[in-house]
């Protein structure tokens, strides 16, 4: 990435040449380093979402090659608690009045789909990538194949943000997600606003994304670079008991169960309790099939091949509060990844419609 290509808040000023200094190693270990500096002077923490560091910059300045980001939630006083729960609200009753979308599947599924693909271009080496900077807004991120049928979920949000275009666009792709799981049943996700829009040469190269035609190793490994473990990563993908697979976006096909718009555990029981068959589809790609018409990616079905991540299946499939407890984090999580928050940075969790009896 070149120099232009870093962003660091004025704030940081401060350490800039200790950072770029340490930063020039250019190895996996500068950004533990580069924390370290942060926690003494600015009473910052690393970037993996939990920080609780301290900053009053407001304004953003490119640092040299080689340092690593920092991404500090900027959170304008003018807008509360409730300012956010309109935006909430106006994304639920958009979902609940477009609800014909996808043959009555709604929005939702794909709502969440959006917010995780923002999301998941994170790399915990250099805090590259991730919710922050809403770069899905640019082309070069919205046309990564991975993103296919992505377009739908951000022309939904687009009058969200002409309503309210205070708010951010990676603040925006992530509530849409967190709506759409807390409107359609699941557990309640605490979010936190904050992200900057970021400028186009800060979008990550395509290709960050993982490719579903692959095993256990592959997806443990991949979401190790977003710092997940196992009990998370199982938890993640339960997301899938939500919507379906499209030949035209992604060369799949089918839902992988019978309820496609309402945030349940059937995904792992369906995982344990379908007879599942090998099939190539129309696109000559490679799923799973069950005689109900369910389908699994091969992502999914390494969930019941690998001795690590089965027990957690059958836990869930059992469980779904510890479905929903281990979700609330690792989603949490996924969508923070990379941010820095000062102490007094607010958390919010959300009403749902019917809690409102909107
Ligand atoms: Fe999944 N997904 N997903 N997904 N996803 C979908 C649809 C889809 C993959 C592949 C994949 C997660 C992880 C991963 C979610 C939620 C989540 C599709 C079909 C594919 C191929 C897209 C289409 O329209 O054809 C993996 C294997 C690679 C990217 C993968 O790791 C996670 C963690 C989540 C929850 C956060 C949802 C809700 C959908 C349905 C979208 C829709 O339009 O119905």
């Amino acid at each position: 990435m070149s120099t232009a290509n870093r962003f660091v808040p004025l704030a940081s000023r401060a350490v800039f040449s200790r950072r770029v200094m340490l930063g020039l190693v250019g190895s996996a270990g500068v950004l533990g380093v580069a924390a370290d500096l942060h926690q003494r002077r600015d009473g910052y923490r690393g970037g993996n979402g939990n920080g609780n560091g301290r900053s009053t910059g407001k304004l953003w300045t490119p640092l040299v090659a080689g340092a690593p980001i920092a991404h500090l939630a900027q959170v304008d006083k003018k807008y509360g608690e409730s300012d956010y729960q309109a935006v909430y609200n106006a994304i639920a009753e958009k979902l609940r009045d477009e609800d014909e979308y996808d043959n009555y599947i709604g929005y939702g599924p794909v709502l969440l789909r959006l917010s995780w693909h923002c999301s998941g271009t994170w790399d915990k080496k250099d805090n590259t990538g991730g919710s922050f900077g809403g770069t899905y807004r640019f082309q070069k991120e919205s046309n990564d194949p991975s993103n296919n049928g992505l377009e739908n979920a951000a022309h939904f949000l687009e009058p969200i943000k002409k309503q309210f275009p205070w708010i951010s666009y990676g603040d925006l792709y992530t509530l849409g997600g967190v709506t759409a799981v807390q409107e359609l049943q699941g557990p309640k996700i605490a979010w936190r606003p904050g992200r900057v829009d970021m400028p186009e040469d800060t979008t990550p190269d395509n290709g960050r994304l993982p490719d579903a035609d692959n095993g256990a190793s592959y997806v443990r490994n991949f979401f190790d670079r977003m710092n997940f473990n196992d009990r998370e990563v199982v938890a993640l993908m339960g997301g899938h008991a939500l919507g379906k697979t499209h030949l035209a976006n992604s060369g799949y096909e089918g839902p992988w169960g019978a309820a496609t718009n309402t945030f349940t555990n059937e995904f792992y029981n369906n995982l344990l309790n379908e007879h599942w068959t090998l099939e190539k589809n129309e696109a000559n790609n490679e799923q799973y099939n069950s005689p109900k018409g369910y389908m699994m990616l091969k992502t999914d079905m390494a969930l019941v091949q690998d001795d690590k991540y089965l027990p957690i299946v059958k836990e869930f499939a059992k469980d779904q509060n510890a479905f929903f407890k281990e979700y609330t984090n690792a989603f949490q999580k996924l969508l923070q990844n990379g941010i820095t928050y000062s102490k007094d940075s607010p958390v919010f969790v959300f009403k749902t419609l019917d809690e409102q009896d909107l």
